[in-house]
């Protein structure tokens, strides 16, 4: 029996498994896999990703896997969110990063694995950078941007859980990206200004 929902229909009561050793939820219904060459210009060294890719292959950045929940008001979205480890310069791997399309909309990440930091921003500049790590639940607010971030050697895995209608905005932080991005310094996570920040597509 397939104890899931389908399309717009009547969601029906059903379960997930979630594997205790990787902490991925098992049985998705879909699996989004973000790969270095379709994420060349979201880093602060866009030649930098060019060079990676030539030199070192494509990359698996991130992935989620996620059950398919209809998209309304009363339901709730949840996945498994995984940043893999790695650099782009001295830029680590992360997420692409989004608003909500229903800006007033918060998520919860609760992380199972890694280490990392959430990066949250919103329109009007406030920003924050929390911490992510094994028993952590970070909050982030509605009308924030929000942009997982690998900072440590292992894949930076969290659940996360968000309004069924929440939808994904993309596109202002193609175009602009973050005032801040995360970079590694002597050895150490840092925030920095984003160089490139309101001009990420040139
Ligand atoms: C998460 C993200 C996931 C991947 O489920 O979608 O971490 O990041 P991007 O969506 O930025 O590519 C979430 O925040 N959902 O709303
Ligand atoms: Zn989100």
């Amino acid at each position: 029996m397939k104890p899931v929902v389908s399309g717009n229909m009547v969601t029906k009561p059903f379960f997930v498994g979630w594997d205790p050793k990787d902490a991925v939820m098992d049985d998705p219904d879909n699996h989004i896999e973000r790969y270095l060459d379709k994420l060349t210009r979201m880093w602060i060294d866009p030649d930098a990703a060019k060079r990676h890719l030539k030199k070192k292959g494509n990359p698996l950045v991130y992935e989620v896997y996620e059950k398919e929940i209809p998209q309304r008001d009363g339901e709730i979205q949840f996945c498994s969110s995984i940043t893999h480890p790695g650099k782009i310069g001295t830029e680590y791997f992360m997420t692409k990063g989004h608003f909500h399309k229903r800006r007033d909309t918060a998520e919860i990440y609760y992380c199972l694995k890694g280490r990392g930091f959430m990066l949250m921003e919103r329109e009007d500049g406030e920003h924050y950078l929390l911490e992510m790590r094994p028993g952590r639940t970070v909050y982030v607010p509605g009308d924030f941007a929000h942009r997982s971030i690998n900072a440590g050697d292992e894949p930076l895995i969290s659940l996360a859980v968000y309004p069924g209608d929440a939808g994904h905005d993309y596109g202002s932080i193609e175009t602009s990206g973050f005032r801040y991005v995360v970079v590694e310094k002597d050895g150490r996570p840092e925030m920095i200004e984003n160089p490139r920040y309101g001009r990420m597509l040139e």
